[in-house]
């Protein structure tokens, strides 16, 4: 591969963690005091007093003779696989830190049991434990690419069902417009949930559109194993040509609604993130370029796609909306 100098806007990942900077800026801006400034830093700084805590083991895993799932070959690879080792210690996972490095914080998370709940407009609301949820689910392993908005990618064999499925069993009403999901709350064992400047909990969503896509999938596992917590097991969202700030991990509550849901990120900074956040190469970041990505586990920055090369599959939901570079942010 071609050794490039470093341009400017190839800043390391922890130039482009987007929040830090915008928190920084922001209190410089209200002129916030020192102690104040030196919060989040003290929060991602803590990691002793994190790892003291209790790990919960939670009870066996009842799901776990469902993996591995047999490989749907239809969707394909431009790229090697991301090992394991590195696609599960390096995630973005704000309840629990803001640097990448959370694995380990992330085993305090209880997920057995977990509750997951259906509600708005559907024909019955209900509640579901994920192990139940997951049983009654077909599950299948994709390969897909991950592209986070900070211009890192990965390429990893996800196990899940496609949210086609999920929705044939919540039975959305026709007046349902959104699907807004929602992570757990519980602040106890995510210390990042003790920073009231964000406003928790995450929250992402879809329009029914996007949701009912063929790519859209509810993941449970990866690498042939059960999603480790720090990737957001015992459920999370992927939705591999948006931004990975969409693909909510941990999620307790499914909601139908007419409404748009107002996102973790866009509430954070609307002006960076917004509620479309498609992949796309020619709509930089305010304070960064989207044109290339650096591939995790190699020196490599390859060309990011437009829609993370999901193209054919999506291009299609957004097609005469008049929502400009919003499509893209
Ligand atoms: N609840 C929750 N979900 C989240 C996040 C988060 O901080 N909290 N980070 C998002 C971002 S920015 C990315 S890139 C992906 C990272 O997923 P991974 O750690 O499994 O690679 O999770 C997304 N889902
Ligand atoms: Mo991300």
């Amino acid at each position: 591969m071609l050794i490039q100098k470093p341009k400017r806007w190839e800043l390391p990942d922890r130039m482009a963690t987007p929040e830090e900077l915008f928190f920084s800026r922001r209190q410089l801006v209200t002129g916030a005091s020192a102690l104040a400034l030196s919060l989040p830093l003290a929060a991602c700084g803590s990691k002793s007093a994190v790892a003291s805590k209790p790990v919960a083991m939670g009870g066996a895993n009842p799901t776990l003779k469902l993996y591995p799932a047999k490989r749907d070959t239809a969707f394909k690879l431009d790229r090697p696989i991301t090992k394991a080792q590195i696609a599960e210690t390096y995630n973005n996972y704000y309840e629990f830190g803001t640097s990448k490095d959370i694995w380990q914080q992330a085993q305090a998370l209880p997920i057995r049991p977990w509750e997951i709940s259906v509600e708005g407009l559907v024909e019955k609301p209900f509640k579901i434990g994920a192990d139940e949820l997951i049983f009654k689910m077909p599950l299948e392993e994709r390969l897909y690419r991950h592209r986070c908005v900070e211009a890192w990618s990965m390429a990893v064999p996800w196990t899940g069902f496609p949210m086609t499925a999920f929705l044939a069993l919540a039975k959305p009403l026709a007046s349902a417009k959104y699907l807004m999901m929602q992570t757990f709350m519980m602040p106890s064992v995510a210390p990042g949930q003790d920073q009231p400047w964000y406003p928790w909990p995450y929250v992402e969503g879809l329009t029914m559109a996007e949701a009912a896509n063929e790519l859209t999938f509810l993941v449970t596992g990866i690498y042939g194993k059960p999603l480790p917590k720090q990737m957001g097991a015992p459920l999370r969202l992927v939705v591999p040509w948006k931004y990975g700030f969409k693909s909510v991990k941990a999620i307790v509550r499914f909601r139908f609604q007419t409404e748009q849901p107002k996102t973790f990120w866009e509430a954070v900074g609307p002006d960076e993130y917004g509620f479309w956040a498609n992949v796309n190469p020619k709509v930089p970041h305010p304070r960064w370029s989207q044109e290339t990505e650096r591939v995790l586990g190699t020196d490599e920055r390859v060309p990011t796609q437009i829609f993370n090369g999901y193209g054919p599959e999506v291009a299609s939901l957004y097609t005469g909306m008049n929502i400009g570079n919003k499509l893209y942010r």
